[in-house]
C-alpha cells in the first residue's frame, strides 16, 4: 500500500501529525532495532601520566571540601558533555590531599573506588572506616552515608566508578548531605572483612541487601589468590585467568548494577578475540601490554585506564605479567536477559 503514495503526500502527512506529538515508526525503525549494538561510545585510553598533572593542578585550585568531591571526569570522546565513560557508566579520578576531608553525603547511585596512588587515606561507610592501599576495590552501596579523609602525608588518587547514567536514565536519583564532615565511627576498622570476608557469615545474617557487606576487597588478597591459582597453568583463551568479585552472602556480583573483575595475563600471553554486550572500563594495575579494540591498538602500563565499548572485539597481549581490574554493567544485562558474548571470530 505504502508504495502507492508519493513522498510529498507522506511528508505532508508527517507534518500534519507532528503537532500531535506523533511520529511514524517506519521512518525511525532501523535506528531503533539495530541488528547488532551500535554505540556512540568509543574505544579510548587515558594515560595516567598525562592525566595526573591536571588532577594535581585541580588540587591547587579547589579544596576537596569546597568541591564536595574533587574529581576530573573521564568523558568518553563519543559522549562528551554527558559525564559518561560508557553509555551506562561514569568514571572519574578523585584526589584527596593530606589533611583533607570529602564531607559525608549519600545518594542512590552506587559507587566503586579503585585505588591508584597513595596509601592510608580512608573512606567511611556504615560507621566503619577502611584504610586504602593501591589496587584495593572499595564499595559505597546505594544510599549509604560516605565520607573520605586523608591523614597520610601523601596525596591519594583513586578511580571512581558509578552507575550515574543508569540511575539518570531511570530518573531515580536522590541525594542528601549529612551536614557534617564525617559520619560517626561505630565499628572498628576491618570489621566487615572479618565478618564477611573469611568464608564465614554471621549465623543469622539475612541477605536483604543486593550489595556486598564487604566494602574493601584488599588487593593484597586478590593478588595472592591469582598467584596461587596460576600454578595450575589453566588459562582461558579469551581471558587468561579472570575472576569476578563476589557478594559472599548471595554469590552474585558485589554490586547490583556494576560487575567487577580482576585478571592475570602472564608475560607473552595473547588472548583470542572476544566480545560481549557489556561495555567495560579496564585499569592496568601491574605490568604492561596492549589491547586491540576493533581496529585500534592501545598500549598500556600501570594506572592507565581504557574503555572497551559494547560488542567491540578485543584482544589483549601482555608484554610482562599483567594484572587488569575492570568494571562493567554486566549484572544489569544478565538480569534483564540481554547479556551476550562471542568468543573467537564468531
Ligand atoms: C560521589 O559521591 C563520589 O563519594 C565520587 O567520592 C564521585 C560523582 C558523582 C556523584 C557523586 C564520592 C561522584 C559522587
Amino acid at each position: 500500500m505504502a508504495d502507492q503514495h508519493d513522498n510529498t503526500e507522506r511528508e505532508a502527512f508527517y507534518e500534519r501529525i507532528d503537532p500531535h506529538n506523533l511520529t511514524p515508526l517506519w521512518s525511525v525503525m532501523s535506528g531503533l532495532i539495530t541488528p547488532e549494538p551500535k554505540s556512540r561510545c568509543e574505544a579510548h585510553l587515558w594515560r595516567y601520566d598525562e592525566v595526573r598533572p591536571a588532577l594535581m593542578e585541580a588540587g591547587e585550585l579547589i579544596t576537596a571540601k569546597e568541591a564536595e568531591r574533587r574529581v576530573l571526569i573521564l568523558e568518553n570522546p563519543g559522549l562528551r558533555g554527558q559525564s559518561k565513560i560508557t553509555t551506562s557508566l561514569y568514571a572519574g579520578l578523585q584526589l584527596v590531599k593530606p589533611g583533607e576531608v570529602a564531607p559525608a553525603h549519600r545518594h542512590t547511585q552506587t559507587a566503586l573506588r579503585f585505588v591508584l596512588e597513595g596509601s592510608g587515606a580512608h573512606t567511611a561507610v556504615n560507621g566503619e572506616r577502611t584504610y586504602m592501599e593501591p589496587g584495593d576495590f572499595v564499595i559505597t552501596p546505594n544510599w549509604a552515608w560516605h565520607d573520605h579523609g586523608n591523614d597520610s602525608d601523601a596525596p591519594m588518587v583513586w578511580l571512581d566508578g558509578l552507575d550515574i547514567p543508569l540511575v539518570q536514565f531511570l530518573d531515580a536519583s536522590f541525594a542528601q548531605g549529612l551536614g557534617a564532615d564525617e559520619q560517626p565511627v561505630t565499628r572498628p576498622a576491618g570489621d566487615a572483612l572479618a565478618r564477611f570476608g573469611q568464608g564465614l557469615l554471621p549465623v543469622d545474617h539475612d541477605a536483604a541487601s543486593p550489595t556486598s557487606p564487604i566494602f574493601n576487597y584488599p588487593y593484597e588478597r586478590s593478588r595472592a589468590a591469582l598467584e596461587t591459582m596460576r600454578q595450575r597453568d589453566e588459562w582461558d583463551a579469551c581471558h587468561g585467568l579472570k575472576m569476578r568479585y563476589v557478594n559472599p552472602v548471595t554469590g552474585d556480583y558485589a554490586m547490583p548494577t556494576m560487575g567487577t573483575f580482576v585478571q592475570l595475563l602472564p608475560k607473552g600471553f595473547a588472548t583470542q578475540s572476544y566480545r560481549s554486550t557489556d561495555a567495560t572500563v579496564m585499569v592496568c594495575v601491574e605490568g604492561n601490554g596492549s589491547s586491540q579494540i576493533g581496529d585500534e591498538t592501545f598500549t598500556w602500563g600501570p594506572r592507565d585506564i581504557f574503555v572497551v565499548p559494547s560488542w567491540h572485539p578485543v584482544r589483549h597481549e601482555a608484554a610482562g605479567d599483567a594484572v587488569l581490574f575492570s568494571y562493567s554493567d554486566r549484572p544489569v544485562h544478565e538480569k534483564l536477559g540481554l547479556w551476550r558474548e562471542a568468543r573467537g571470530n564468531a
